[in-house]
């Protein structure tokens, strides 16, 4: 089995979560100097915004970076042809099954790494050419499945051949030692480089995640099949009480997508959709991407070596 790093051309085996109406030719570009692969994430923007980012991208860095294609996105389809024009090496998807564009990728020659939230997807894609997979547990923030990292990595590992990597709830080394030990192969994080100086939201949106304990955050959408997990503020709180009275589920998706702008743009603390992991509690410093990436992989052997527990 190829290790991530020669998969990706990285230096650590770091995947930058594709982040909508976050991750920008800026952050992308941050992660990638620092070693990870950074992401692009096209969330619910058109074509024109995703090529732009993606010509930034490729000014800003000579390493390798990837583009992620959120398949709810009504430009999906544009963007799966854009990654091809532009020459994307990696693409990973979230939010739905590529199955469709798998074959016009791996004929163009594209890495392709399908978010899945289980065993059956995560099969289904290794059968359609897919190089890897990221396996994405519960605690992640934004849409999410219903397994835990701890129930899913093991069992996505067991069922596929290609490379794992685990996602959700990991922001230091004993996520990243206790997702190799689960089986992965690599990780991908989100919420960890929110807290970072490049990353492009607004000041309130960090400080959000720096004062967020354990237990600060819920899940909306479960009742139109999209769940999300975000910071508990007053929105989540509305959003979950309106959702028991049965709203048209674009109307709910309106309030969704609107309000994760109005947490990363206005930084607006009350009626901003604040999507971040479980594991946001953690996190208690802004630092530089690559001071996180260290963080995360640097020495890692000596920490594994202290761990004396058997
Ligand atoms: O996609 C994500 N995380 C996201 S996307 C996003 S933007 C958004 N905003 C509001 C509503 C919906 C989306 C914010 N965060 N992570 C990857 C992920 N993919 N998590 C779960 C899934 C998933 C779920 C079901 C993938 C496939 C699937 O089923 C596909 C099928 O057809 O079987």
């Amino acid at each position: 089995m190829k290790n991530i790093n020669e998969l990706l051309g990285t230096k650590y085996p770091l995947i930058q979560g594709g982040m909508a109406n976050i991750a920008t030719a800026e952050l992308a570009s941050a992660v990638s100097n620092a070693g990870g692969l950074g992401l692009i994430g096209a969330g619910g923007y058109d074509v024109n915004w995703v090529r732009t980012e993606i010509r930034k991208c490729k000014a800003l860095t000579d390493q390798p970076f990837g583009v992620n294609i959120m398949l709810m996105s009504p430009h999906a389809k544009d963007i799966a042809q854009l990654v091809i024009d532009e020459g994307v090496k990696i693409v990973t998807t979230g939010a739905g099954s590529p199955g469709i564009y798998m074959d016009a990728w791996k004929q163009a020659g594209i890495k392709v790494i399908p978010v899945v939230p289980s065993v059956a997807l995560a099969i289904r894609m290794e059968r359609a050419g897919a190089d890897a997979v990221v396996a994405e547990g519960t605690e992640s923030g934004g849409h999410i499945g219903e397994l835990t990292t701890m129930a899913l990595i093991p069992q996505v590992s067991s069922a596929v051949s290609i490379p794992v990597i685990a996602a959700g709830g990991i922001a230091d080394q004993r996520g990243v030692l206790a997702a190799f030990a689960l089986g992965a192969k690599g990780v991908q994080v989100g919420t960890i480089l929110l807290a970072t100086k490049e990353c492009p939201i607004h000041e309130n949106y960090k400080k959000v995640i720096l004062e967020a304990k354990d237990t600060d955050t819920v899940v909306t959408g479960r009742n139109t099949g999209a769940p999300v997990r975000v910071i508990k503020n007053k929105m989540a709180v509305e959003y979950l009480r309106i959702a028991q009275l049965g709203l048209p589920l674009a109307e709910m998706e309106k309030l969704t997508l609107g309000s994760l702008r109005k947490a990363v743009f206005d930084g607006d603390i009350d009626n901003g959709s604040f999507m971040a992991g479980q594991i946001s509690g953690l996190i208690k410093e802004v630092k530089t991407v690559k001071e996180v990436l260290s963080d995360l992989f640097d020495h890692i052997d000596q920490y594994k070596a202290s761990l004396e527990v058997l």
